[in-house]
């Protein structure tokens, strides 16, 4: 039974590169802010469905917040030659392509404010990218 648990744990994206946007531990907020990969776009997580519109979607976050990109979609399971997505943060950090729903495709600590973009590297030319702007 443990073994099964251990499994299903197991079943999901690692993260790899550390973000060099922490360079200092902070006491500042410790929450999290979830961004979807979901119709070939990132947007909110609440977002029932993210849309075309939602290129460079913008996600602003207070400095010491977590963000998690989380993998939801459908529309790139039902095409047979989608590799899944990624997240490339040119300022630190790059993930493997994923195509697990639910998958976490990358988590990062933003320490210092400014405007950080990012994009899925199979899809950055469709318009799948995104920005996350750090506030004080
Ligand atoms: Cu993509």
């Amino acid at each position: 039974m443990l073994a099964a648990a251990a499994l299903v744990a197991a079943n999901v994206a690692v993260t790899t590169g550390p973000a060099t946007a922490q360079p200092a531990r902070s006491a500042a907020s410790s929450r999290t802010v979830l961004v979807q990969a979901d119709n070939f776009r990132f947007c909110a997580a609440t977002a029932t469905i993210c849309a075309p519109t939602d290129s460079d979607h913008a996600t602003t976050v207070k400095v010491g917040t977590r963000v998690r990109w989380v993998y939801q979609d459908t529309a790139c399971d039902a095409v047979v030659p989608c590799p899944g997505h990624d997240v490339v943060l040119p300022h630190g950090g790059t993930t493997k392509l994923t195509k697990s729903d639910g998958a976490t495709i990358f988590t990062t600590v933003f320490r210092r404010a400014g405007s950080y973009s990012y994009f899925c590297s199979a899809h950055e030319a469709f318009g799948m990218t995104g920005r996350i702007i750090v506030k004080r």
